[in-house]
């Protein structure tokens, strides 16, 4: 294990672990193959490429780039030079990486030829520090603005660094931007150790992951989930990546899945719902799943029973969250609890507290903390959230779980207002404050309900003012105007028109009145 005060890269330590692979593919993407040899001679490339352009140790570059091999090039060369990569969710609006640059004063942007325009636009804001960006897959690179080259050609004209940053386990590795319930996404900060601690606790011993197997995931690199399953946990143990850039839709997947033949599988409950009732699913002999593993919102148990009657294979639930980096509770193979997400992984300690801030007896409902090595250091530049999630040794995850006499745990719901739809949270707040600022809405609340397979979904009830049609046209007009301003998993997918809010006598919105509705 990386110790306190011991020189530890993480980029270098998964170079050393794969030095004898040569050709064995690291990475399948869209584009190709890329052998564990020329990864490494790749990312040290970039590492010198990044220094030579005056980009200095543990300042910040800003990763937003599709999945595809140039990802984990650039993710690992900037750890291996000692800088931090800031990866970034590709879906978002300009105005969220306007933020985004000037809050982590990124000096570099790492960016995929198809979110140039609106890295452009961000940039356009103002307010930043950046002093060059590079280019993955530029159609043209002859045409790039001045300031910006293509990443190739820049990898083509530096030499591979020989020797990584001396940083040690705990300095800071990268950093990933995490949802609130208000304010900005906090800029999560994690060491070099951490994802060695999610590797080792989670990976290996959990998932038995080895070299022999083939790791595929429908969550993208920049989610915590999505780097452990295709970067940390795969190059750990030597194992391939099939890299996907579009987006995991069911058909998607299946082409990677008869393509390339994965043994292991990672998911969240809204997709493996899409597959199942996809009349395109493969047959269980044109598959090689040995494994799965879905984590973003509770797995229903229905989901998980259908999927392994069709293969054979199991799906391990589990939660995580970006704060620890990856899952802390899971299910076990051999050990599924369809329903609910098993026990605590070793390494990790997990409590469930009542309101008085003490353990609460077996089938009670309690809030989930979590104590173990790979928790982040804490929210850059966001004192009040950091002592409210990091407090001393223990994590608060934000949601509530019950454990049973045997010892296994079940979600009973977020502590926040937060949603979890299709394994990504959405702050009700956010979605109401957009809506409102559409001039037919007088106003919003936005609750979760759950579809017909037990996942949440959200949902809007809008009091609409005078002179505005409750009919279907408003209907797609509201939810085009959320799209057009939100990252596309935040609209609501229901809108219901209603001649008032339930509100308290001082005019705070009930929303457990309208959930209470749904229920009825
Ligand atoms: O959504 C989860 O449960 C999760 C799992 C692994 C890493 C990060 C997250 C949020």
């Amino acid at each position: 294990a990386p110790q306190p005060g011991q020189p530890f890269n993480f980029a270098a330590h998964l170079l050393a672990l794969n030095a004898h692979r040569g050709s064995k593919p690291a990475f399948i993407d869209d584009h190709g193959t890329l052998g564990y040899d020329a990864l490494s001679e790749r990312v040290r490339r970039c590492a010198a490429a990044l220094l030579a352009a005056g980009v200095r140790r543990e300042e910040r570059v800003l990763l937003l780039m599709h999945d595809n091999a140039d990802w984990p090039v650039c993710f690992l060369g900037a750890l291996y030079a000692g800088i931090v990569p800031v990866a970034v969710n590709t879906l978002l609006p300009a105005d969220d990486y306007a933020y985004m640059l000037r809050h982590s004063r990124a000096q570099w942007a790492l960016v995929s030829e198809a979110l140039r325009p609106t890295l452009e636009t961000a940039m356009g804001k103002g307010g930043h520090e950046l002093k060059g960006v590079w280019v993955s897959r530029p159609t043209d690179a002859s045409t790039l603005p001045a300031g910006t080259r293509a990443l190739a050609d820049v990898l083509e004209a530096a030499a591979p660094l020989h020797e990584p940053a001396t940083t040690q386990g705990d300095d800071i590795g990268f950093w990933l931007y995490s949802s609130g319930s208000t304010g900005r996404p906090k800029g999560t900060v994690h060491t070099h150790a951490n994802p060695w601690w999610t590797a080792e606790l989670y990976a290996r011993p959990v998932l038995g992951l080895s070299e022999n197997d083939i790791c595929f995931s429908a969550a993208k690199l920049f989610f915590a989930y999505g780097l452990g399953n295709g970067l940390s946990f795969p190059l750990f143990v030597g194992a391939t990546v099939v890299l996907m850039a579009e987006r995991p839709t069911p058909d998607a997947v299946f082409k990677r899945w008869t393509m390339h033949q994965p043994t292991v599988f990672f998911g969240a409950p809204t997709g493996y719902a899409g597959m199942l009732a996809s009349p395109n699913l493969p047959a269980r002999s044109q598959v090689a799943l040995r494994l799965c593993s879905s984590a973003g919102e509770a797995l229903p148990r229905d989901i998980g029973e259908r999927f392994t009657a069709q293969y054979g294979a199991e799906i391990i639930d589990g939660i995580g969250s970006t704060e620890m980096l990856h899952i802390f509770l899971s299910n076990r193979p051999g050990d599924v609890r369809y329903g609910t997400t098993g026990k605590p992984v070793a390494g990790y300690e997990v409590e469930l507290r009542g309101e008085d801030g003490r353990p609460v007896p077996d089938g009670e409902v309690g809030d989930l903390y979590i104590a173990g090595p790979s928790a982040a250091l804490m929210y850059w530049g966001n004192r009040d959230k950091s002592r409210e999630t990091f407090q001393g040794t223990w994590t608060k995850s934000g949601d509530k779980y019950v454990r049973d006499a045997e010892g296994y745990y079940t979600y009973a719901g977020r502590s926040d207002d937060m949603l979890k739809v299709s394994g990504q949270y959405v702050s009700p707040f956010e979605v109401e404050a957009t809506l409102v600022q559409h001039p037919a809405v007088l106003e919003a609340a936005v609750i979760g309900v759950p579809d017909a397979e037990g996942l949440t979904r959200s949902k809007a009830f809008v009091v609409l003012r005078a002179g505005h049609q409750a009919d279907s046209e408003t209907e797609s007009l509201l939810k085009a105007f959320v799209k057009e301003r939100l990252a596309p998993h935040k609209y609501p997918r229901q809108i219901e028109f209603m001649d008032e809010l339930p509100k308290t006598a001082t005019g705070k919105i009930q929303r457990f009145k309208l959930r209470e509705k749904e229920a009825a």
